[in-house]
């Protein structure tokens, strides 16, 4: 099916929408972007996700050439006029076109691109019955280097350490700091739960900053559980009761499996079970 994609202030049929090779988000990645969802035609936590683009392009000298209100009218634009109900929306902005060199000062025109589409889902299965993942070699980009808060366009760190665990016959990977603590997986953050508590890494375990995470955080905390954002290691994983990922795309699905270890009972468990209903619930609101 042919989409409407909005780039340079319009919309053109997918077949026309085009930039030119000299971007520098081609040439060096330069750019960010966000993956967002709508359910029942709704896009969940626009607003937050605006804000984090506007966020991750500051942190990179990018100035986008629109206003925030507009840009969440662009996105609502985008579902509208391509009939998507339940599906996934892809926002990009990139440095622009420049020269062949690094200087970012050559680009005078950042491309602002918002694809609406159909979205594809873990199977069922992985939630019925829970995800198994592995530690990757590949770990997490230090923050002193490139912080991981920023959702950048060069996403060869989780796309190394994604092939790492597809190799391993996993479609998720679990990735450890510069520290050795565990970060998150390669497009989703992780939780813990032990002894009715609810663990996950804190931002500064160098880990992105998930719109998913926050709101599980806040469903927890209105149900009445004690989040701690703390550092945590693979042992901790390890004898967990239960264990959970959460994302744009996977919501909040089940890891029952890390590292060939068993996790809790070895299936969903029952704080997942009910996060994952009530996450679900919020985005029907
Ligand atoms: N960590 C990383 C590194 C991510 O890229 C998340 C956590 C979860 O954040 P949100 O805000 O989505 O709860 C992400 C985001 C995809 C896709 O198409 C998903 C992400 C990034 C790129 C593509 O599945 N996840």
């Amino acid at each position: 099916m042919s989409r409407q994609i909005y780039i340079s202030g319009k919309f053109v049929p997918q077949e026309d929408a085009r930039i030119s090779v000299f971007d520098h988000g081609l040439l060096y990645g330069d750019g960010v972007f966000e993956g967002l969802r709508s359910y029942r035609g709704k896009v969940f936590r626009l607003r937050e996700h605006i804000v984090r683009l506007y966020e991750s392009a500051r942190a990179i000298w990018l100035e986008i050439p629109m206003s925030q209100e507009a840009m969440q009218g662009a996105v609502n634009e985008a579902v509208r006029v391509n009939k998507i109900d339940d599906g996934y929306v892809r926002l990009v902005v990139t440095r622009g076109a420049g020269t062949l060199g690094l200087d970012p000062n050559r680009c005078s025109n950042p491309q602002v691109i918002i694809i609406a589409d159909a979205i594809s889902l873990y199977p069922q299965e992985l939630y019925e019955k829970g995800l198994e993942i592995v530690t990757v070699s590949v770990q997490r980009t230090s923050p002193a280097a490139l912080s991981p808060r920023i959702k950048s366009l060069n996403y060869l760190n989780n796309i190394l350490a994604k092939i790492e665990g597809l190799q391993a016959g996993c479609i998720e990977a679990l990735m450890l700091n510069h520290k050795g603590e565990v970060a998150e997986c390669t497009g989703d953050n992780i939780f813990l739960v032990r002894r009715g508590l609810l663990y996950t890494p804190p931002l500064d375990a160098g880990i992105l900053g998930g719109i998913t995470r926050d709101a599980v955080i806040e469903i927890a905390k209105d149900t009445g559980i004690e989040v701690r954002e703390c550092a945590l290691t693979k042992h901790d994983v390890y004898v967990a009761d239960e264990c959970f990922l959460t994302g744009t795309a996977a919501e909040v699905v089940p890891v029952v499996k890390v590292d060939s270890r068993t996790i809790g009972a070895g299936k969903p468990g029952p704080m997942t079970c009910d996060l994952e209903k009530r996450f679900k619930k919020l985005t029907q609101e």
